[in-house]
Parts: structure tokens; sequence; C-alpha cells
């Protein structure tokens, strides 16, 4: 099992598609075991977006991050990382596959709706971010066995 944080961005707060989005993961079989809407501030930007923080479009990145409220979440499954990654679809919604959420609702690279960690360094150290250990809720949920086989 793995653990992934994922942030429902600004603009998707704003589009009002969280629900939306939110059921994609679960209708996939996710579950979440820990989520909050919350207020980004700019040094929670800067360690999030460390690999970025000096880039020149970093401040574009931090000031949309930081303009509306983010839902974090923690999700937990197998491979759950990749799987998320490949839910997601390419950074740009414009070059996105059909069928992935950037693909199906973004047409922006910056408004790309949703930030997935990318591999458990990135998923370790983002969730660590958002979540102490005492926020997380884990329980089995009742439909697990008609989402996959015990041995799997
Ligand atoms: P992902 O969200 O798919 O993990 P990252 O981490 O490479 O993508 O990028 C995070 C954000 O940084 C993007 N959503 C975008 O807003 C911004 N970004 C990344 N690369 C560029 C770029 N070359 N020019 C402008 N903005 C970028």
């Amino acid at each position: 099992m793995q653990r992934t944080l994922i942030l429902l961005k600004p603009d998707c707060f704003q589009r009002r598609l969280i629900g939306q989005i939110l059921s994609r993961f679960e209708n996939k079989g996710l579950n979440i075991v820990a989520m909050k809407l919350i207020q980004v501030t700019p040094e929670l930007s800067k360690q999030h977006y460390a690999e970025h923080a000096d880039k020149p479009f970093y401040p574009s990145l931090e000031s949309f991050i930081t303009s509306a409220p983010v839902v974090a979440l923690a999700l937990e499954g197998l491979d759950a990382i990749s799987v998320v990654r490949e839910m997601l679809g390419a950074t740009n919604g414009l070059k996105a596959a059909p069928g992935t959420i950037r693909g199906d609702f973004s047409s922006s690279r910056q408004m790309n709706l949703v930030h997935a960690s990318d591999s458990p360094e990135s998923a370790e150290r983002e969730l660590g971010l958002y979540f102490s250990e005492d926020e997380y809720c884990v329980s089995q949920p009742e439909l697990e066995r008609f989402m996959r086989a015990a041995d799997e």
C-alpha cells in the first residue's frame, strides 16, 4: 500500500470541481485517509515547490497557489502514487490525454486543477508538510472486498 499527497488547487475550488474530482478518486477505489481545506501561505508554497523556487515562473506559481483555498488530502491504495499520476495526465492540460482529469477539465499548464506526489520520496516529504500523524483516519472500508481480491 502507498500513500500520496493530493492538492485540489485554487482553480478546482473556484470552478466548484472539488466534488467531481474527489469522486474520480473514490470511484477508482482509492481510500481517503486524511483531508482538509486550507489556505496555502507563501512559506508553505516555497516548501512545497522547493524544486521550482529558483525558476523564473515561481512568483506566478506562488501567487496562484495562494490565491484561494485548496483541499489537501492523503489517498491510500495499491501503487497509489503512479495510479493517481496516470489519472491526472500530463502537467499541461492542453497535452493531457482525454479521459484523464486534466485532459477532461483543464486547458492550462498552471491551472491544471490537481497536484499529486510523483515518487515515494516526494510523497513522504509532501505528506509531512500538510499532515501530522494524528490527522490520519485509517479504517478498512466495507466495500474493499468488492474492489480487489484479498491476495492483490
Ligand atoms: P506536476 O504538477 O505535474 O507535478 P510540476 O511539479 O513539474 O508538475 O509543476 C508544478 C507547477 O509548476 C505546474 N502546475 C506549473 O504551474 C508550474 N510549471 C512547471 N513547469 C513550468 C514551466 N516550464 N513554465 C511555467 N510553469 C511551470
